[in-house]
């Protein structure tokens, strides 16, 4: 991108349960400010189906959504929204593949994730992965930003 054409942006991020019952959230949340990117909003709450239906809409009809709302109702989540230039896609870096056994070292989810054998695939992490993602995922977590 040049540099006249600013891409400021605000992404949602999750520390999902898994990351805040093992006491990853301030690492995590360490790794995103010391990239350079910005808090905007963070707040520690247990989401219910309504919010985890509207969260991840995308993944309806797909065998893992019930487990993983299950999953993502089973303790507190840490909701972030963080901002920067190309923070969407920084972040997605810095999170890794979704899968952690295949994360490469050095992000989130290659350095502190591994598979579990579960019912679905825990990776500590959300991120938005675009635009349009980040600013429905932002009005649903957080309706007064
Ligand atoms: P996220 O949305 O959480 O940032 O992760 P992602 O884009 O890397 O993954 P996505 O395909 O959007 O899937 C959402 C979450 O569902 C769980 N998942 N489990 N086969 C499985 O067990 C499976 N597939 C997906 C993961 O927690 C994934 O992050
Ligand atoms: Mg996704």
């Amino acid at each position: 991108p040049q540099a006249d054409a600013p891409q400021t942006e605000r992404t949602l991020i999750l520390v999902k349960p898994d990351g805040v019952r093992r006491g990853l959230a301030g690492e995590i949340l360490r790794r995103v400010e010391a990239k350079g990117y910005t808090l905007v909003a963070v707040e520690l709450r247990t989401a219910d189906d309504a919010l985890l239906g509207a969260h991840y809409a995308e993944h309806e009809g797909k065998p893992f959504l019930a487990p993983l709302v299950d999953f993502m109702k089973s303790g507190p989540v840490l909701a972030v929204v963080a901002e920067g230039q190309r923070v969407i896609e920084g972040f997605r870096t810095l999170a890794g593949a979704t899968d952690p056994t295949v994360a490469p070292p050095g992000t989130i989810r290659g350095d502190l994730g591994r598979d579990w054998g579960l019912k679905v695939i825990q990776n500590l992490v959300h991120g938005s992965d675009s635009v349009e993602s980040a600013q429905r995922e932002i009005g649903l977590w957080f309706p007064s930003l």
